[in-house]
C-alpha cells in the first residue's frame, strides 16, 4: 500500500497521530477517519495480570486418536488471564514473534496484528514482529516483512488482509514442516500467531506439536478468523469478521428487498457465503426478514432432496401469487447443496474419484459412481456438473463459492412452476434474478465490534506467547458485556478437535460449529418465518455505522447465543 511509505517518521507516538489528511490521496474520508479510532481493551489487559491454568482438557471427539496425534499437547489446560499485582508481571524481555494470515479474508485481521504489535510495544520492549507474506507459504519460504509502527499504522481499523496478504497453503508434508522449522530457527522465533479458520488453527496446533517435538522454543497461538462464523465454542463465542460481513450483506439484501417491492416483478435468489455452516444466511435473515430462507442444517436434518427444496420454494411463490405478490427475496447458504444428503453422497464419491482416478473426457470415470449418484449427476445442469468437478481446495473441500446454486434453483423452480401453471395451480408470473454476495463482505471496514474484538484477540495472543503458552487459541469472552468486562485467555486447540476423513485418510480437524436447530438464533427465526413468507416484513438495516446510537450494535446470532437478546 502506497500509504505505508508516506509515514517516514520512525516515532511510534507520532506515527499514531499523523497530521489530518495525510492519507487523503489514497484513502477515502471514512477510511482516514478510522485510522485513529480508539480501541478500548478489556480491563484485565490494561493492568497487571497473571495466567491461571484451568483443568486438563480433552477433545471434541475421538480423544484417543487426538491424544495419539498430539502426544505433547493433548490434555493441556486452557489459560485465563486474571488481574494480579505488578509483582506478577512477566519479565519485559524482547521477543521475536511471527504472524501469518491464513485462508479467506475477514474484516478485522489487521487489528489482530495491531493488537499483537501493541502488546509487544507495551510489555516487551525491543521485540520484533515478523509478518509472513502470503499466508503459510510465507513461513515455508521464509518470506516476511518486519512490521514497524509506520508499516502498521495505515492498516489500523481497515479491512482486507493486504498488510501482509493471505494464502490457503497448508504445512503438512515432512518437508514443509522442515521448512517451517528452518524459518523458526533462522529468525530465532519465540512465537508464531496463526490467524485463521478451523483448518488453519488445526495446522497451527500441528505446528505447535511439531516444534515441541523438535525441542524448538517457538510457541504457536491461533486466532479465530472466518466470516463464516463456524469456528466457535463456549470459550470462543464468535470468529472475527462474521459481524462485519453479515452487516454488509444485510445492507445489500435490504436494498434488493426495496428494489423487489418497487418493481414487483422479480424473485431475487441471493446466495450468501458460508461454505459449511449457514450462520451468515441465518444472521442476514434475522437482520432483514426475507420471504424464504434455506438453512442447510435444517435441510440435512429433514433429509430433504433437491426436489423437496424446489417444491418448498414453489409453494411459497404460489401462495404469494394468490395474494398478488409476484416478487420476493430468497436467501440461500452457499453450502446448501453440500447439506442435501443425495448431493452429499455424490460429492463424497466425486472426492474419492478426484483424489485417486483420472477424470477422462470420455466420461468413463462416471462408471465409478453409484447408480443413484450417477442419476443425480446426469440430472444436474451442465454448469453445476462442471462446478462440482472443479479442483478441491488445499484442505480437500469442494469450492462451494464457485457452485452457482442460486442459478440452479431458479431453473428448477421455473420448471416446477411451469408444470403447476399447466395444472392450473399457479397463475402468477415468475422471473428470477440471481445474486451471490460473498467477496463483497470480506474486506469491508471492520464494524466497531470487530475492530475492538480483533484488537483484544491480538493483544491476548501477545500475552499468551509472552507467558510461554503454545497450542492455544486466543479466546475473548463475555462479549455481551461492556468491553472492560470482557474475559481473556487461551483455549487448548486439541480440545476443539476430532478426526475426519479427508483425501481418503483420517486427519485431525477442528469440529466446525454448525447452526444448532435447538439454538436460540434458529428458534427465533422459525418463530417468524411464516409471517415473513407471506407478509412483507422487509427490514433494510442500512450501511454499517461507525458513530451514533447503532454503531456498537452486535449481531443477533452472538447476542441470542449469549442469552443477551430475547
Ligand atoms: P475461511 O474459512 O478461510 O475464513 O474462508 C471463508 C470463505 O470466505 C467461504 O465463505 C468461502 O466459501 C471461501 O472462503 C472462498 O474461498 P476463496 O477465497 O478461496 O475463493
Amino acid at each position: 500500500m502506497a500509504a505505508a511509505a508516506v509515514v517516514a517518521n520512525g516515532d511510534y507516538a507520532a506515527a499514531k497521530t499523523p497530521s489530518a489528511g495525510r492519507y487523503a490521496a489514497v484513502y477515502s474520508e471514512v477510511q482516514n477517519s478510522r485510522l485513529d479510532h480508539p480501541l478500548p481493551l478489556p480491563s484485565v489487559l490494561k493492568n497487571s495480570f497473571k495466567v491461571v491454568d484451568g483443568p486438563p482438557s480433552s477433545a471434541a471427539g475421538n480423544p484417543d486418536e487426538i491424544a495419539k496425534l498430539f502426544p505433547r499437547l493433548f490434555g493441556q489446560p486452557s489459560a485465563n488471564l486474571v488481574p494480579a499485582d505488578s509483582s506478577d508481571n512477566l519479565p519485559g524481555r524482547g521477543l521475536k514473534i511471527g504472524v501469518v494470515l491464513s485462508g479467506g479474508q475477514a474484516p478485522g485481521g489487521h487489528n489482530v496484528i495491531s493488537g499483537i504489535f501493541d502488546y509487544l510495544q507495551d510489555r516487551c520492549k525491543g521485540s520484533t514482529l515478523y509478518g509472513f507474506r502470503g499466508g503459510p507459504a510465507g513461513i515455508m519460504k521464509c518470506k516476511y516483512v518486519v512490521l514497524t509502527p509506520e508499516y502498521i499504522y495505515p492498516y489500523r481499523n481497515q479491512g482486507g488482509f493486504d498488510m501482509i496478504c493471505s494464502g490457503r497453503d497448508k504445512i503438512e508434508t515432512p518437508e514443509q514442516f522442515k521448512q517451517a522449522e528452518e524459518t523458526s530457527v533462522k529468525l530465532d522465533l519465540d512465537g508464531l500467531v496463526v490467524i485463521g479458520g478451523d483448518d488453519s488453527n488445526t495446522n497451527a496446533c500441528l505446528l505447535a506439536e511439531n516444534f515441541r517435538s523438535k525441542n524448538l522454543k517457538t510457541r504457536v497461538i491461533g486466532c479465530p478468523k472466518t466470516i463464516d462464523g463456524d469456528l466457535k465454542c463456549k470459550e470462543v463465542p464468535t470468529s472475527f469478521g462474521f459481524d462485519t460481513a453479515c452487516k454488509i450483506y444485510a445492507e445489500m439484501i435490504g436494498n434488493v428487498m426495496i428494489d423487489a417491492r418497487s418493481t414487483g416483478k422479480y424473485y431475487h435468489f441471493v446466495r450468501l457465503m458460508g461454505r459449511a455452516g449457514s450462520h451468515i444466511t441465518l444472521e442476514c435473515a434475522l437482520q432483514t426478514h426475507p420471504n424464504i430462507t434455506l438453512i442447510g442444517e435444517e435441510v440435512a436434518a429433514q433429509k430433504q432432496t433437491l426436489k423437496t427444496v424446489t417444491d418448498y420454494i414453489a409453494d411459497v411463490i404460489c401462495k404469494r401469487a394468490e395474494l398478488g405478490y409476484n416478487y420476493g427475496v430468497i436467501l440461500i447458504p452457499e453450502g446448501l447443496i453440500d447439506f442435501i444428503p443425495e448431493v452429499q453422497q455424490l460429492i463424497a464419491e466425486l472426492n474419492e474419484i478426484l483424489a485417486h482416478d483420472i477424470v477422462d473426457e470420455a466420461g468413463l470415470w462416471k462408471k465409478k459412481l453409484t447408480p443413484q449418484s450417477l442419476q443425480l449427476f446426469d440430472f444436474l445442469p451442465p454448469a453445476i456438473q462442471d462446478q462440482l468437478m472443479l479442483e478441491r481446495d488445499p484442505h480437500g473441500n469442494v469450492q462451494v463459492a464457485k457452485i452457482e446454486t442460486e442459478k440452479m434453483l431458479i431453473q428448477m423452480v421455473e420448471t416446477e412452476l411451469e408444470v403447476r401453471k399447466q395444472g392450473a395451480t399457479y397463475k402468477g408470473q415468475f422471473k428470477g434474478q440471481s445474486h451471490f454476495f460473498g467477496y463483497e463482505g470480506r474486506c469491508g471496514l471492520p464494524s466497531n465490534f470487530d475492530a475492538t474484538y480483533c484488537y483484544a484477540l491480538g493483544y491476548a495472543a501477545g500475552a499468551l506467547l509472552h507467558s510461554g503458552k503454545t497450542g492455544l487459541i486466543s479466546s475473548v469472552g463475555n462479549l455481551a458485556a461492556p468491553v472492560a468486562e470482557w474475559t481473556v485467555g487461551g483455549t487448548a486447540l486439541t480440545s476443539l478437535m476430532d478426526v475426519e476423513r479427508r483425501h481418503g485418510k483420517f486427519k485431525p480437524v477442528i469440529k466446525k460449529a454448525m447452526v444448532e436447530l435447538e439454538g436460540a438464533p434458529f428458534r427465533k427465526f422459525i418463530s417468524t418465518r411464516e409471517d415473513w413468507a407471506l407478509n412483507n416484513r422487509y427490514l433494510n438495516p442500512g450501511p454499517i455505522q461507525f458513530v451514533g446510537p447503532t454503531s456498537n450494535k452486535v449481531n443477533h446470532t452472538l447476542l441470542l447465543e449469549l442469552g443477551a437478546e430475547a
